[in-house]
């Protein structure tokens, strides 16, 4: 018996740390598994899940091992505690949020509120099971400790255990980039990170980025906007006054078409149109719709929901990562929130992905956004989805009863996914060959552009069966380019034109149209304009003036408009020149302008100012200290959910 007990009382030290180790890894990768909805897409995804923990477990609890003698098993079972209490945390979190926790979600205790009051009735009795190693842990503990030595065990072991956990993480994160470019940098979605790198260090990376946007927050005063004011004010271009208040009152529906550039307007492929709908949009008889064919995108990295930002705030995006994630609490005098105050608007946003993508669910928050119909509101079965989520033909069939749902007037923004690199479709659902460059992404962008445009000219038809179309304003517009500039041999073939930096910026046109109800459509217009012009012209559609907010866009009818297109890296674009990568073109020849005159030069400037003037406002959460009139209240995010109740 003697002997016995002396057997199990061996557990040495390490041992003990191992056996913590690998019940916190087994215990976090169940806890993914059974807990969250990580959507796993392949075995890679699959693979990381499961090493994640590793790193995190090694060089947590590695410190523990500095600690002197029996302490160190002390340490080992304390940091288990708080690592398997944030893991817990996240659990019950995500049991009634569908996310994780963040710091900002903790510091906001309205958030606390979609807690759905008790925190309890999160919680149910096999939940003992994330107390389960630690108990065994603290029985092994009481059992070994006396024949632990009360010295310390140097610095080797400890700093080789977390240097091993350093190496994990790093051949972690380099598989994790293979199958997800730009995982950190662009900051998807918490989903993603969770799903690549696990739990715990998305609540380092959570804290890291809180602290940063912090810092920049605190430095900030209320006097930092009064500069930012006197720019817009001074820019602001009056409305043209046949079309002030034209469309007051109208329902919105607001049409974002993922990845189009115009290029593929009129484009023909294999003899054929490659979107005959939209075409004939543009080249509409009765001239419903105003086409702007001169209208750039401005986004970086944000992609999608920088366009997003630009065109619901009037803001630029931020220079590096979408302001959507880093500045997600940000205080936002958004489209959605002043018509809701203004006229009593219902916005509604509709997209057939994940809520918590591009951080939309906190987000929209802010931007005063009233309903969020995301993936759980969609039939999302296997045949319904590919690539990013849910395809255009099933999301516009199934957003109608939700559109029709809405109080009225609404403002709906309706967000395609399928025409999305890298383009995939199902045969049997490409109705045009893909071009044959050689390049497959830029040969295949034709057939989901196609897929795009039958989705649409579907959803014009049940709109007008569900009384919807006739009444509304429909605004048709391109988020971003969609062939990067990684395809410019292929890019050659398409438009017959070498592809330098002058013709890649002509490139970054995306389609902007406009029906209003009563109004005639213009045509083509050629307007130079870009994103940020949007929010001041639909305001003044709406009959509400857009002097008294921060935008730095003005009225696309205004005849005050300013022509200049400002893109994110302090490039533009003018009806008559070009920067481009630095350099000055001109328009008309495509030629280098060796010496640029007085007038670009000062445009130069103002356009890295007026950049600087908008980062100013997103990095110090500048709005919070501007009123844009007495009757204005900041959005209260207590008033926001999005979450589906279930029947
Ligand atoms: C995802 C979709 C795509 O929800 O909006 O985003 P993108 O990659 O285009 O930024
Ligand atoms: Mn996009």
């Amino acid at each position: 018996m003697n002997k016995l007990t002396n057997q199990y009382k061996s557990i040495s030290k390490m041992g003990f740390f191992y056996i913590a180790g690998i019940m916190l890894w087994i215990k976090s990768y169940l806890t993914y598994v059974f807990e969250f909805n990580l959507d796993i897409q392949n075995v890679m995804q699959e693979f990381l899940l499961f090493i994640n923990p590793i790193s995190s477990v090694l060089i947590f609890l590695g410190f523990a091992l500095f600690a002197k003698g029996k302490r160190a098993g002390i340490w080992i079972i304390v940091l288990d505690f708080l690592m398997s209490f944030l893991l817990y945390a996240n659990v019950v979190y995500y049991r009634s949020a569908a996310d994780y926790i963040t710091l900002p979600t903790l510091t906001q205790t309205d958030n606390f509120g979609s807690l759905g009051g008790s925190i309890l009735n999160l919680m149910a009795w096999h939940d003992l099971f994330y107390a389960l190693d630690l108990i065994v842990l603290i029985g092994l503990y009481f059992w070994n400790r006396n024949n632990w030595s009360n010295s310390r065990m140097g610095f080797r072991k400890p700093m080789l255990v977390i240097a091993i956990g350093v190496m994990t993480f790093c051949v972690n994160l380099g598989l994790a980039e293979v199958d997800r470019p730009e995982l950190l940098t662009r900051t998807f979605d918490r989903n993603y990170i969770v799903k690549y790198l696990g739990s715990y260090n998305f609540a380092i990376y959570d804290a890291i980025q809180t602290a940063q946007s912090s810092r920049q927050r605190v430095l900030a005063d209320s006097s930092d906007i009064t500069v930012v004011e006197n720019y817009t004010t001074n820019k602001y271009a009056a409305p043209n006054k046949e079309l002030f208040g034209a469309a007051k009152g109208k329902n919105i529906i607001k049409i974002h078409l993922e990845s189009f550039q115009s290029f593929l307007i009129d484009y023909k492929l294999h003899g054929e149109e490659v979107t005959p709908f939209i075409n004939s949009l543009v080249h509409n008889e009765k001239k419903n719709f105003t086409y702007f064919d001169n209208f750039f995108h401005q986004v970086a990295q944000g992609k999608t929901a920088d366009a997003e930002l630009i065109m619901d705030t009037s803001l630029y995006p931020l220079p590096q990562g979408a302001a959507f994630v880093t500045k997600g609490n940000n205080t936002y005098q958004a489209l959605p929130a002043i018509l809701g105050q203004k006229q009593n608007y219902t916005s509604a946003v509709f997209h057939g992905d994940n809520k918590s993508f591009w951080n939309r669910d906190e987000v929209y928050k802010h931007f005063g956004v009233d309903k969020f119909f995301h993936a759980k509101y969609y039939d999302m079965n296997k045949e319904n989805v590919i690539n990013y989520g849910l395809k255009d033909k099933p999301f516009f069939k199934q957003s109608i009863p939700m559109l029709k749902s809405l109080d009225k007037p609404f403002y709906a923004h309706m967000m395609t996914l399928t025409h999305h690199h890298p383009y995939l479709i199902d045969e049997d659902e490409a109705s045009i060959k893909p071009a044959n460059t050689g390049d497959p992404s830029v040969d295949r962008y034709f057939q989901t552009a196609r897929y795009l445009d039958e989705s649409l000219k579907q959803f014009f038809k049940d709109l007008k069966e569900a009384g919807l179309y006739k009444d509304s304003v429909i605004m048709i517009y391109g988020d971003h380019y969609g062939i990067s500039e990684n395809h410019k041999p292929a890019m050659k073939q398409i438009t017959g034109e070498k592809i330098t930096d002058f013709k890649h910026t002509q490139l970054q046109r995306v389609p902007f149209m406009i029906k209003i109800p009563g109004v005639d459509g213009k045509g083509t217009v050629h307007e130079y304009s870009s994103q940020v012009d949007v929010m001041p012209t639909m305001l003044h559609l709406l009959g509400i003036k857009a002097n008294n907010y921060i935008m730095f866009g003005t009225d696309m009818f205004s005849k005050k408009h300013d022509e200049y297109v400002v893109f994110r890296d302090g490039d533009f674009v003018t009806p008559e020149y070009t920067k481009a990568s630095g350099k000055f073109y001109d328009n008309d020849t495509g030629e280098l302008i060796k010496e640029p005159t007085k007038e670009m030069k000062e445009l130069e400037k103002k356009v890295l100012h007026e950049l600087e003037l908008s980062d100013n406002v997103l990095y110090g959460d500048l709005l919070r200290f501007y009123e844009p009139s007495e009757s204005w209240k900041q959005v209260d995010t207590s008033e926001f959910s999005y979450l589906k109740k279930e029947k």
